[in-house]
Parts: C-alpha cells; structure tokens; sequence
C-alpha cells in the first residue's frame, strides 16, 4: 500500500530505516518528510503538533490549578478532555506515521531487490551490425564508436554537470549497467557498451534512452 508516494526512485535502506527511527521515536511525520513522503509527513506532523499542544494546554492548566489551589484562589474546573484529545491527536499520528515506515522500508528493499533482479539477469546477446543500426535509430543523439555508443551533455556550469552525474548514477544502478563517464567541466561525455558480452546489447541503447530523458 502506498501513501502518496512519490514517483521518485525507491528510498535506500538507510533513509527507510532512520525514517522509521524518526517517526516512531522521535516525532510522528517527520520521517516521512526526509523519506519524501510530503503529504503524508505533513499531515502527521500537523497531527502530533496538534496533539502536542493540546497536551501542554492541559499541563499548563493542570498546575495553574494546583498552585492556585494552594493560595486557595482558584475554582477547580475539569481540563482532562485537553490531555484526552492531545493523546489521542497524537496516537493517530503515530499509527499513521508507523504505516507511512512500513511502506517506506518495504519500497526500499524492492528497489534492492530489483537491483539483484538485474544483476541476476540473463545475459544479453551481443547485437549484431543489422541490429544495431535500428537501435541507433531509437538514440538519434548518440554516435556509434565501435563497438560502443557515446553522447556528449552539456550543462550550464560544473554543478549542473555533477548533478547529470547523480542521475545517471542513480538509473545505472538500477539497471545494473554502468556507463563510462567522462567529466570535462560542463561537459558529461557517456559511453555504453556491454562489457559481459563483448560490445553492444538492447542493455545499452535502453540506458541510453533512459539518459536521454534526464
Ligand atoms: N555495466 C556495463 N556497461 N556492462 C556490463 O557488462 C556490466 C555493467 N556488468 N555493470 C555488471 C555491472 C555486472 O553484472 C558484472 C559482474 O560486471
């Protein structure tokens, strides 16, 4: 079950796990922020302030009542519904930030999961010169250089460039197919080949495309 999950890739295990760690210990919601669950972070944050205060209102009251009880000045009026109502505002937002954790840890043992999915696939044929020409087709923007393809982004500035990077990164691991990447300032320059088959495979030019839309 997913709450408003993100369409962004799986959390890794450690930010699952330290999510769940500041939900459940420390304040409700907040987990959810850092594992990118906003609505759902939000809400619960909204819901444990809430129980929170209230539950301070009663505090507060609660002792106005007994020291004023000791100069004698003060009539004694019920304030249990304010602790009822903070404690309850405040398990709801537990339960539901412990529901939020559970769907975090478990989308981010399924994107390790696939990740050996792919290391455990078999391997790709090694595409020959005739079907290698309409799959260059599929990538208009990259260059045949042997038995690899290569495409050279350009960014606006370094950091810009970095974060390509961090992207590319990110889908590679996935696939569990790797470019070979080449940095030059504002330049990112990606060359794909197959290196368990030798030379070029439908892995390459499905990566590339998947580059091509970053
Ligand atoms: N990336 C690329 N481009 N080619 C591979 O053959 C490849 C890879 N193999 N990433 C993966 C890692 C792995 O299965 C082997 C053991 O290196």
């Amino acid at each position: 079950m997913k709450l408003f999950s993100p369409k962004s890739r799986p959390p890794s295990r450690i930010t699952a796990r330290n999510a769940t760690l500041l939900n459940l210990l420390a304040t409700p919601g907040l987990g959810s922020l850092i594992g990118r669950r906003w609505i759902a972070g939000g809400g619960q944050l909204l819901l444990s302030i809430s129980g929170f205060t209230l539950f301070m209102v009663w505090f507060v009251k609660e002792m106005t009542q007994f020291y004023g009880q000791i100069s004698g000045n003060v009539e004694v009026r019920p304030v249990g519904k304010f602790l009822i109502a903070g404690v309850i505002l405040f398990a709801l937002a537990w339960v539901w930030s412990a529901v939020t954790s559970i769907s975090l840890l478990r989308e981010a043992s399924s994107g390790k999961e696939q990740a050996l999915k792919n290391f455990a696939a078999p391997p790709v044929q090694k595409l020959d010169e005739a079907k290698i020409i309409p799959a260059l087709a599929t990538v208009p923007d990259w260059k045949l250089a042997g038995a690899t393809i290569v495409r050279t982004f350009q960014f606006k500035d370094f950091p810009a460039a970095i974060k390509f990077v961090g992207a590319v990164a990110v889908l590679a691991e996935q696939a569990w197919h790797h470019p070979d990447i080449d940095i030059r300032w504002n330049k990112v320059t990606l060359t794909l080949s197959t290196h368990d088959a030798g030379g070029l495979t439908e892995k390459d030019f499905a990566l590339a495309r998947q580059f091509d839309r970053l």
